[in-house]
């Protein structure tokens, strides 16, 4: 449209300077819509031959008419107004390219700020969406504080109850220091009369020597007698009156002294007393001898350097039974330390245990079964065999190694096959706590035991005791049921 205009005042100045005598009123451009009207001359314009004309220019934005005088200083009017124009043009030019720029810089910050709002609104979307986070997560918060109290409250409480329990076990283990020393303390003052009763036993008696004839029978001291009774009462089963077979009790000793005992009349095993060479092997080898009679033999198992007396059982299945452990009467404290059961304890006429190392020896000679023969109270008798007994030396705690089971009775021994000896002072089983000290008595505990033939002996069979502490084979009666008489024994297989 600029140029247009500056065409048509182009070509008017042109007109005007070159003095064309007249300008077609038609421009190229058909919006330029310029009128030329021909004015009728003047008489003194006609006069001197010159026309003039008059060019009315559609009103552009630039402002008021273009007025073009036929008059020199018209025309240099015009001339001024012109260059003015064009100043103006320019300055309008100048203007509009700096409204072009702006507008362009608008149009982009235009751009800028939708995208500032469309950046604002997602932002304002996340917002929300945190902030529905925040709040789920301050609930969440608020349940688990809940939660966390809850839990400090039940562990406060279970600290209480492991303070409480904590304080009661102390008390108990005090109160199982104080017995147990108290036992200790029994146990040395019966070893010091056993000792002060062997001692009166020697002096009473001719020289000992080491011939057979030592094993005749000998009246016992009343410290004797003494030192069994108080032994015995720790054990003994108190629910009943002591019975006439009792109150014979009370004048034996342990095996292993030289001394022995009057033998008693028992109906469970006879007891004479034998008056034999020897000293043998074991019972087999004295049966092999001719020593027929079951009773008290003085015995040297081979590779051991010792002396031991055992009973004999000449009679039981073919004899030649070497009896290791017997219980009859409940007369023999059988809660004991590891040095006792090691050395052997009881009355070899009467309840008694051979111990453990003249076991290891006696067991080390040659191949040998065991035999456990039951009886219960009604006077049932069973037996359980295995047809391989020994036991491993001192070093690896009497380890129990035993053969196949046979028998009417019940196998309740295998279960502590390859298991080592506890006694009340040396724990050796696999139980977190000591078995002996609940199955009172020493034993090849497992975790505790399916048979504990060295337990307390109660009266009549069925016991009622805090803990299993009969003696008891489980499979003849179950664990509850308290054996009237057992006995241990061995021989040659
Ligand atoms: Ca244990």
């Amino acid at each position: 449209m600029e140029k247009t205009l500056t065409l048509s005042l182009v070509m008017l100045f042109l007109t005007l300077h070159l003095g064309l005598p007249e300008v077609r009123g038609r421009t190229e451009d058909p919006h330029a819509d310029v009128n030329v009207k021909k004015r009728p001359p003047h008489a003194s314009e006609a006069k001197s031959g010159r026309c003039s004309y008059t060019f009315i220019v559609p009103q552009q934005k630039l402002k008021g008419a273009l007025c073009v005088s036929t008059a020199q200083e018209t025309a240099t009017a015009n001339r001024s107004e012109v260059a003015s124009l064009r100043v103006e043009l320019a300055r309008q030019q100048e203007h509009l390219e700096t409204l072009r720029a702006q507008l362009e810089r608008e149009g982009s910050q235009a751009m800028e700020v939708r995208a500032l709002r469309t950046e604002s609104n997602s932002l304002n979307t996340r917002i929300t969406q945190l902030y529905a986070q925040l709040l789920h997560e301050v609930i969440d918060k608020k349940d688990q504080v809940l939660e966390q109290k809850r839990v400090e409250s039940l562990l406060l409480n279970a600290t209480t109850q492991a303070l409480q329990v904590s304080s009661n076990f102390r008390e108990l283990e005090k109160k199982y220091g104080a017995l147990t020393s108290m036992i200790t303390s029994q146990n040395q003052f019966i070893a010091r009369l056993e000792k002060q009763c062997q001692c009166r036993n020697t002096t009473l008696a001719s020289p000992v020597t080491p011939e057979p004839e030592r094993l005749r029978s000998q009246e016992h001291h009343n410290i004797s007698s003494e030192a069994s009774a108080t032994s015995n009462d720790v054990q003994r089963d108190q629910s009943g009156p002591p019975s006439q077979e009792d109150k014979l009790i009370g004048k034996a000793t342990v095996p292993t002294i030289t001394t022995a005992s009057t033998p008693t009349d028992h109906p469970f095993i006879s007891f004479p007393i034998t008056k034999t060479p020897g000293p043998w092997r074991d019972c087999q080898h004295a049966m092999d001898s001719g020593e027929t009679i079951s009773g008290i033999y003085l015995l040297r198992p081979q590779g051991a350097n010792r002396l031991l007396q055992a009973w004999c059982d000449q009679t039981r299945a073919q004899g030649g039974w070497t009896v290791i452990q017997r219980r009859q009467d409940g007369s023999v404290n059988f809660f004991r330390t590891w040095e006792q059961y090691k050395q052997g304890f009881g009355n070899l006429d009467g309840e008694y245990w051979l111990g453990l190392e003249h076991l290891y020896w006696l067991t080390k000679q040659i191949h040998y079964k065991l035999r456990v023969a039951l009886e219960d109270w009604q006077g049932r008798q069973v037996y359980a065999e295995y047809d391989s007994f020994y036991i491993e030396p001192e070093s690896d705690w009497y380890r129990l190694r035993l053969g196949e089971y046979q028998g009417n009775a019940g196998d309740s021994l295998s279960w502590h096959n390859n298991k080592a000896f506890t006694t009340l002072d040396r724990d050796k089983d696999g139980f977190s706590g000591n078995c002996a000290h609940f199955q009172k008595g020493g034993w090849w505990y497992h975790m505790c035991a399916h048979s504990n033939l060295n337990g307390v002996w109660y009266r009549g069979g069925h016991y009622r005791s805090r803990y299993q502490d009969g003696v008891y084979w489980a499979e003849f009666h179950g664990g509850s049921y308290s054996l009237k008489r057992v006995a241990m024994m061995i021989k040659p297989a």
